[in-house]
């Protein structure tokens, strides 16, 4: 007696390959590789007038003596901690006068925006940078840093970090100094790891137009402040609105001073000084100073990143 051959279906044919740990691509092509990228971050904007007093909070409630970095993740509401987009990270630190944030080094990236407060200060590998409202200073991938306070009112800044990047590449390394601080001293040059406001607004100031953007360059090399964040800073005179952008890049924007409105597709977020808001990639973008007089903002990007994937692409959206 001959055996009928057994009627094969693609339903059978998946049953059985998953058990192998093998599965189709053809159905999940145009999800694994779709046409135009698809951000999962949505535009958020964080309210610095409702955080701030989290940050007093949390500093009268645990020293830094067991919160290493006391900080609140501003996280964005599409995705989870540590995501402010999906590459970016962005968090408010909190520094009371004579606190240390203890040495550690990591293979992120870090910058810091500072929001308020002065004297405070970021010891990196060795060089005591001093920080103060509108600087930006940088904390390259495993170089050791502490942070201090000798002002006499709390400091409160905005971090940066490549961090989300490091959940999918497996070699993110931290490592604890022995003691709290590493040894370190000021530095009587200008420093590539500080760049002041005042040099940033003056060359804002200086540039034409009533919209203007300079880049952070490196001070030792005219590059970006690293290998996959980068930063500018933007003036809008009074009623301004900028050009559309739309880019491959995600960025956090941060409101130095000013008012005003950014359009991120179809959602309006609507900024004022000291908020922070989230800017996620492929989204047509119009920023607008709707307040009475310029505003300023500062903001970092994975523009460095996507344009070493050959992946950096813009245009008017
Ligand atoms: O200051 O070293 O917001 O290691 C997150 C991770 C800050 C820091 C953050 C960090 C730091």
């Amino acid at each position: 007696m001959t055996v009928a051959p057994q009627k094969d279906s693609l339903d059978q044919l998946f049953e059985e390959a998953v058990v192998e740990h093998a599965e189709p691509l053809w159905p999940l092509l145009s999800a694994v590789s779709p046409p135009f990228p698809v951000a999962k971050a949505a535009p958020y904007v964080w309210d610095y007038e409702k955080l701030r007093p989290f940050c007093e909070r949390a500093a009268r409630l645990v020293g830094t003596d067991l919160a290493e970095r006391r900080v609140f993740m501003l996280i964005n509401p599409k995705l989870k901690a540590p995501y402010t987009t999906d590459t970016l990270y962005a968090g408010l630190q909190t520094i009371l006068p004579g606190e240390t944030a203890r040495a550690h080094r990591h293979s992120p990236f870090a910058l810091r925006f500072i929001i308020e407060g002065e004297r405070g200060f970021t010891a990196v590998e060795g060089e005591k940078v001093m920080m103060q409202r509108g600087d930006m200073v940088l904390t390259p991938s495993w170089e050791w840093h502490d942070h201090g306070n000798e002002g006499d009112r709390p400091m409160i800044w905005l971090d940066g970090l490549d961090l989300p990047l490091w959940q999918v590449l497996p070699s993110n390394f931290t490592e604890h100094y022995a003691n709290a601080r590493y040894p370190s001293e000021l530095l009587n040059t200008a420093s590539n790891r500080r760049y002041p406001w005042a040099e940033m607004q003056a060359k804002l100031d200086a540039a034409p137009g009533a919209v203007a953007e300079e880049r952070y360059r490196m001070r030792a090399n005219g590059g970006e402040i690293s290998a996959t964040i980068g930063a500018s800073a933007f003036r809008f005179d009074k009623g301004a609105k900028s050009a559309p952008l739309r880019e491959t890049a995600s960025a956090v924007m941060h409101v130095y001073e000013g008012s005003g409105q950014t359009r991120v597709g179809d959602t309006v977020l609507t900024w004022k000084q000291g908020d922070t808001f989230a800017l996620p990639a492929w989204q047509k973008i119009v920023h607008e100073n709707t307040g009475a007089g310029r505003a300023y903002l500062f903001r970092f990007d994975d523009r460095p990143l996507m344009s070493a994937l050959a992946a950096l692409r813009t245009d008017a959206g």
